[in-house]
């Protein structure tokens, strides 16, 4: 019999340990035909199955807050077809330099206030400098002095840099592979998959938890959505934290046309991101101010269960805190709640 031990047709089969012993969580390796084949479950399979395997690692009804703060705005060298920042599309957006502590500390205080508890600083950098990296470490230390947890993104790093802001107290460091590695180029040029994949391994054995996610909508085929959600569930471990964001079409980047995303396939690869990496923190990222109420409770159904927090993305909009409340208490989460009643007295105000 002929065995083929590098391409697996599923999932691999956990390994038979006493009953007694506390199993790994290794879910992978994962086909990109075995993903393929979730995707394409009936809609309601699929959304039983995703919500099954959440119920099974998570607390029902809890969504993460996560604040985003650019702190270092525009002008960046590279060529993301998607980003509003890259310094050669026309998109409006001006160049800035990093910000201040005391600035960002405001700003993160404001979060908390809110209720966030993870503060995400990003920069639009392709690879920041050994001083950059100093300056940021000053902001990961104060915005952690408020007892948020820290995230950074700043582009690719080398490994003495993300050692650095360990040291600095760097919680996670986002770093999207953004698409399957056979559609990368046709999104950015200015990079290879591979400077990605090196950046996410330094990130890893610094000591740093990875959030690592993409882009649903950026003209990919279905087979590319596959790929991505195979590339961050075979990396070992899969990231703690994945951000799926539904393209956001700015005027100006090469891909301000694309055509819209079908709501419910958005949906079906959150829910297979769920299904793949069971304990990651699956985060309904950029996207939210197109989508709607419903399709935001189908995220959740499907195993969302974080969301980009405050009145903005980097330099996007982000629905307001207030709408997010009132859509948290409709939907019974975090502890809000919303009865029928109360709705209809506010509604007929
Ligand atoms: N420069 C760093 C980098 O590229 O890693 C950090 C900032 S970059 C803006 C972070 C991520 O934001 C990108 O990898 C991409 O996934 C996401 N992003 C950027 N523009 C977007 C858009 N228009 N719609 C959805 N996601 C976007
Ligand atoms: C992620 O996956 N999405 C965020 C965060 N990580 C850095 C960024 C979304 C950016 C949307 C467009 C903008 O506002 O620049
Ligand atoms: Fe620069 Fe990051 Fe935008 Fe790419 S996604 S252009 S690296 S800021």
């Amino acid at each position: 019999m002929e065995i083929n031990a590098t391409i697996p047709t599923h999932r691999a089969q956990p390994v038979r340990i006493h009953r007694n012993a506390v199993a790994p969580v290794v879910a992978g390796p994962w086909t990109v035909e075995a993903i393929q084949a979730l995707l394409d479950k009936p809609f309601m399979d699929l959304l039983f199955e995703a919500q099954t395997v959440h119920r099974q690692h998570w607390p029902a009804g809890n969504i993460e807050l996560a604040t985003l703060l650019s702190v270092k705005t525009g002008g960046c060298p590279e060529n993301c077809g998607y980003c509003p920042q890259a310094a050669e599309f026309d998109t409006g957006v001006k160049a800035d330099k990093l910000m201040e502590v005391d600035e960002v500390v405001r700003a993160a205080q404001a979060a908390k206030d809110a209720g966030a508890t993870r503060f995400c600083m990003g920069a639009a950098w392709r690879a920041p400098k050994d001083r950059d990296i100093e300056k940021v470490s000053a902001l990961i230390g104060a915005v952690k002095g408020l007892g948020l947890q820290t995230c950074a993104t700043l582009g690719m790093l080398e490994s003495h840099q993300a050692q650095a802001l360990k040291d600095a107290g760097l919680d996670y460091y986002n770093h999207n592979l953004d698409t399957a590695p056979e559609y990368y180029s046709d999104v950015v040029s200015t990079r290879a998959y591979q400077d990605r994949l090196d950046t996410l391994a330094h990130v890893r054995t610094a000591g740093i938890s990875v959030c690592c996610g993409g882009i649903v909508g950026m003209g990919e085929a279905p087979v590319h959505r596959a790929g991505l959600i195979a590339q961050l569930a075979n990396l070992q471990p899969y990231p703690e934290s994945v951000p799926i964001n539904s393209l956001v079409r700015v005027p100006g980047t090469p891909l301000a046309d694309s055509a819209p995303v079908d709501p419910l396939d958005f949906v079906r690869v959150i829910a297979v991101a769920r299904i793949t990496m069971p304990k990651a923190r699956v985060r309904l990222s950029a996207g939210r101010q197109q989508m709607g109420d419903a399709v935001q409770a189908l995220c959740f159904l499907a195993g969302a269960n974080s969301i980009f927090y405050g009145d903005k993305l980097l330099v996007t909009g982000n629905p307001d805190v207030e709408a997010d409340v009132q859509l948290l208490g409709k939907l019974g989460l975090n502890g809000h709640r919303t009865t029928t009643t109360e709705k209809e007295q506010t509604e007929c105000r």
